[in-house]
């Protein structure tokens, strides 16, 4: 049977990359508040601490240590020598995916590199620092580029693609994401719905690792390569 997969990845994934993730110890939302940094009144209380907590999290991607692992590494090839349909859901802002290769890829919480002109709408590639006075490239309105990050209380991006691509799954993977954050932490279930095989990859059982038919923990730049490899051999 043509398999139809579905791939899920957190902040665990690019966790040996260098990148924090969040709810582990030091985390980012150990040393920052959701509220004060990642919300729509966030920026309007104070654009320019959520202005300075992306440009900190932009130049670290911009260091030349961060860089793709074997696990993001091993995601490009499965997707590369797979011969069903394909597609990556990340929960992540960084770019570690596509540097590593992977191409059917659905960033729903936004990316890191880019900002949105909330005068024109245009999404330009960004990967300097930004603040209240940055001009838009595309219509020079100043004070209106806002990070095109999705923020707690807005709706993920791409949805419609995404319940499509899960109500269709016959394998659905979840690597490096503790389970916590809705909507992506309901896609096992919709993949459950569809009859699709559940899997969870994690460095240790998340919040809803009941809801898998099958589990492997230990770090991504581990278990996720040999994971890749057993599909590829079972065809
Ligand atoms: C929405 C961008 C509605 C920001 C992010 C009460 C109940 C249910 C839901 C809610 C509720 N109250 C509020 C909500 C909704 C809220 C939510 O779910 N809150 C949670 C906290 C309860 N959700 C939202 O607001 C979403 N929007 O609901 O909109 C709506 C409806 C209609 C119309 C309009 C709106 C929007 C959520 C998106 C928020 N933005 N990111 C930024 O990055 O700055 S989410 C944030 O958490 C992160 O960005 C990340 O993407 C996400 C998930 O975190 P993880 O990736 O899982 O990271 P975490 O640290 O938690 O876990 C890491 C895992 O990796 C761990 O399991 C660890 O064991 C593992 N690991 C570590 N190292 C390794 C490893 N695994 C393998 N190898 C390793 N080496």
């Amino acid at each position: 049977m043509v398999q139809r997969l579905v791939i899920l990845t957190g902040s665990g994934i690019s966790a040996e990359s260098g990148l924090a993730t969040f709810r582990d110890p030091g985390g980012i939302w150990q040393r920052y508040s959701i509220d004060e940094v990642a919300t729509p009144e966030a920026f309007a209380r104070d654009p320019a601490l959520v202005y300075d907590f992306y440009n900190h999290r932009r130049r670290q991607l911009a260091e030349p240590v961060i860089a793709p692992n074997a696990a993001h590494k091993a995601l490009a090839e499965l997707e590369a020598s797979w011969p069903g349909e394909f597609l990556l859901i990340t929960q992540n802002v960084d770019d570690l995916h596509e540097r590593a290769g992977s191409r059917a890829l659905i960033h729903m919480h936004g990316e890191l590199r880019k900002l949105r002109c909330l005068a024109c709408g245009t999404v330009n590639y960004w990967d300097s620092d930004a603040d209240a006075g940055t001009a838009c490239p595309h219509c020079s309105a100043t004070g209106r580029l806002r990070p095109h990050i999705v923020w707690f209380g807005e709706m993920p991006m791409q949805m419609d693609e995404i319940y499509a691509a899960l109500s269709s799954a016959t394998l659905f993977i979840s690597i490096g994401t503790s389970g916590v954050v809705y909507p992506a932490a309901q896609f096992v279930a919709a993949a459950k719905e569809a009859g699709a095989h559940t899997v969870e990859l994690n460095l240790e059982p998340s919040a809803g690792a009941g809801l898998f038919d099958e589990s492997a923990y230990g770090p991504a730049s581990q278990i996720v390569p040999r994971f890749c490899r057993r599909l590829l051999e079972d065809g």
